[in-house]
Order: C-alpha cells, then structure tokens, then sequence
C-alpha cells in the first residue's frame, strides 16, 4: 500500500458546482486515510461535520490601509505556503484555474521544489474567462506551472486547448456524486405540497445566472404545461431572478412556478422531481444534471459543452440544440406521457449515475494522479461500482 497523502485543497468555498467536487472530493479522501487541508476564505459549505483528518485554514485578507483592493491572491499564496511548510503537505489540489493556479505557483516559488501541484478546470474559469485577452496570458502560465491538470469533460479539454493553445497533457476527470447521499428518497410528502397526484413536477436548479438561460427553462415549461398538467420548481437564485419572476407573471404562469431559493439537501428535493431542466448557453459538465440522474430523474437540456458526455441522448435523458425549447418542450411532454418509456429512462440514469460517474471510481483516479505527479509507484485497486 502507498504511503497515505498529505493534500491541500483550495476552491471557491461558498458557491457552485466546483466547490461541492472539491469539498466532497476532500472528504472521500481522508475516509481512504489521506490527510486533507482546505486552504479557502471560508469553511465550504458542503464540509459538514467535524471528520477525521480533515483541517481547515482560513485564508484572512490583510486591509492595511494602503490597499484600495486588498489583495486576497497575496494572502492566499502566503497561507498556501504556510500550511505547506507546518503540515509538510506532499501535494496542493487547486479548482478553478484563476486565481488559485497562480496562487499555488507562487506557493511553490516560495516553499521549494518539493511540493507538487494539481489544477483543475472546471468551466468559466475557460470558457468565459480565457476569452479575455487580459487574463488569458495568466491563466495560461497558471496550466502551465501545474505539475498536473485535469478538467471535467472533454470539451473543456478540446476548449482549453483551443483557447489558450495548450499542448501540456491534460487528464479527464469526470465529476462524481457519493451514491450514499445521492439516490431516490422516499418523498411522498413533501412532493405532495407542490403538486397533485396527477401532476408532473419539472425542476431548475442553478445560480441564475445569464448562461443558464432560464428564459428557456420557463419557455419550456410554458409549452409543456399547456399539454400535461403540471408545476415548474426553481431552485437557487441569483442575477436574473427578477427576470425570471417578471417572465412568469407576464405568461400568468404565479400559481404553476414554486421559487425555492437557495436549497442544502439538494438530494432530497431533486427526489420530487419527474424532471430536471438544463438548457444552458454554456456548461463544461452540468453537475446538477448528474445529481439528478443519480436521484433517478432525468434531464432535458441543451447540448452545451460537457452536457452530452454526460447526459446520453435517448437514454438518460434529452437534449436539444442551444434555444430550441419547442424541442426540448416536445422531449418533455413524450416521456412524461409515456410511462413505459419514463421507466426504462429513469432505471438507465440511475445505472449510467452508479457505474461512470461513482465516487470510488474517480476518487481512484485522483488518487492516480496525485501518485503519478509525486512520482510514486501505488497501485490504486480499480473500484468496483455496481
Ligand atoms: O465555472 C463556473 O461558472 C462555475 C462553476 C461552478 O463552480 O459551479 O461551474 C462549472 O463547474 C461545475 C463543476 O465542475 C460544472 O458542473 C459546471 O458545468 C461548470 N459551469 C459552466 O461551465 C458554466
């Protein structure tokens, strides 16, 4: 057996799909008895409670007075450097390329050749963000200073490549979803606050923002409503809320749309769903899509980015060019009309979340790279997932 890690981990600890991997990523790690520390400005919000080698470092921002930003990229390489050199930590796992990459790189600089270093890319930090010519020359060192990178899908691969012009191997990492916190749940309560026996509930969960489309996610529901009874559930919030609510009072569609907000136990809500909507303009991965197959609901998106690497068209779910909501609409009102077919979608999803997407499998393969990058021999067991 390889000798057990010691890895720092730094994500957006708040918000959004990268930090909930990052989090639960950290987690399963130190159950397989590696020794983890988060390195972030707060405690992320998926840590849950106290775990065995599990610690975390706050990451404090200095606001001398000069400082009309203070600069929080500073504090954090300094605190990298710090909890390195206190913890002899063997490895920093990085998510999201700006700033943390930069940060970890100079965290290196500043500790010595001995610790190795791990990015992953998760989306806007590429697809929107090396699109500015201002921060593409950054982002680009930040890669190519990692001793190893990975990314959710392979088009965030294909795009990083294209974007910054990266010839460095970078590895695919599918996102993952623990099967012991994501599964159906017995709900039949709770669905029936918002809906009627004979209703179908569609869901949204996302950060509201622009690229999300939720225009679209309301479209859809406004055709598939006319043709089977059913309620539209929006879960999250953020910038195009207002939009969103105004969109709905305009198709007088108040007492069919339920707004949620912000949701913890996102297992137990996806559970009620018959089907969870992901029109997006763009998506490297679509998280949410995965937790919803894992709960057995399937999803009717757009076939952004990563989406169709995980959701199989006619199989787990339908997608439809970016905007085309009389399609999506049309996917829709099919499988909620058809039960037959609904069950051979929903027991696919449910096999497809278990077998490729499982969290011994990828964990495993970070476990891998983190060897390969220390230049460690271990051999890491395939998992059997089931
Ligand atoms: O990149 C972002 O805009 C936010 C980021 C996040 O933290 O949720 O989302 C990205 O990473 C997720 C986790 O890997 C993916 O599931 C999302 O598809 C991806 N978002 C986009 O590509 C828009």
């Amino acid at each position: 057996m390889a000798r057990r890690l010691k890895i720092g981990i730094t994500c957006y600890p708040t918000l959004g799909g990268s930090g909930v991997v990052a989090t639960e990523l950290g987690k399963l790690l130190a159950e397989k008895g590696h020794e983890i520390h988060f390195i972030t400005h707060s405690v992320p919000f998926r840590l849950g409670q106290f775990q065995k080698n599990i610690f975390y470092h706050e990451v404090e921002v200095n606001d001398y007075y000069v400082f009309r930003y203070p600069p929080y990229d500073l504090s954090l390489a300094s605190k990298m450097a710090q909890v390195v050199k206190m913890q002899e930590l063997d490895i920093l796992h990085v998510h999201y390329a700006v700033p943390h990459a930069v940060c970890a790189y100079l965290a290196k600089e500043m500790v010595g050749d001995g610790l190795r270093t791990v990015t992953t890319l998760h989306g806007t930090d590429i697809t929107v963000l090396a699109q500015d010519e201002s921060l593409k020359d950054l982002i680009r060192m930040g890669i190519n200073k990692s001793d190893a990178v990975t990314a959710v899908s392979k088009d965030l691969i294909r795009e990083t490549r294209e974007l910054l012009d990266i010839d460095k191997p970078i590895e695919l990492t599918y996102n993952f979803v623990d099967k012991r916190v994501y599964f159906p749940r017995e709900c039949s309560s709770l669905r029936s606050d918002f809906a009627s026996g004979d209703e179908k509930i569609l869901m949204h969960i996302s950060n509201f923002r622009p690229v999300k489309r939720l225009q679209d996610v309301v479209d859809v529901f406004a055709k598939v409503v006319r043709e089977v009874p059913s309620r539209l559930l929006l879960v999250g919030e953020g910038p195009d809320l207002p939009k969103v609510q105004a969109w709905v009072r305009q198709l007088g569609l108040q007492d069919r749309v339920h707004f949620l907000g912000k949701q913890d136990d996102v297992a137990q809500v996806i559970s009620i769903a018959d089907v969870m909507l992901l029109p997006s303009e763009k998506e490297s991965f679509g998280l949410v899509a995965l937790e919803a197959m894992a709960c057995g609901v399937p999803t009717i998106g757009s076939t952004a980015g990563g989406i169709p690497e995980l959701v199989s068209h006619g199989e787990t779910g339908y997608l439809s060019p970016i905007g085309d909501t009389d399609d999506m609409a049309y996917n829709a009102i099919q499988l909620l009309r058809n039960e037959g077919l609904y069950r051979k979608v929903r027991e696919a999803c449910l096999h497809r979340a278990r077998t490729r997407f499982c969290n011994d499998l990828i964990t495993a393969e970070y476990e891998r790279i983190y060897y390969k990058t220390l230049g460690i021999e271990a051999d890491i067991p395939e998992p059997v997932c089931e």
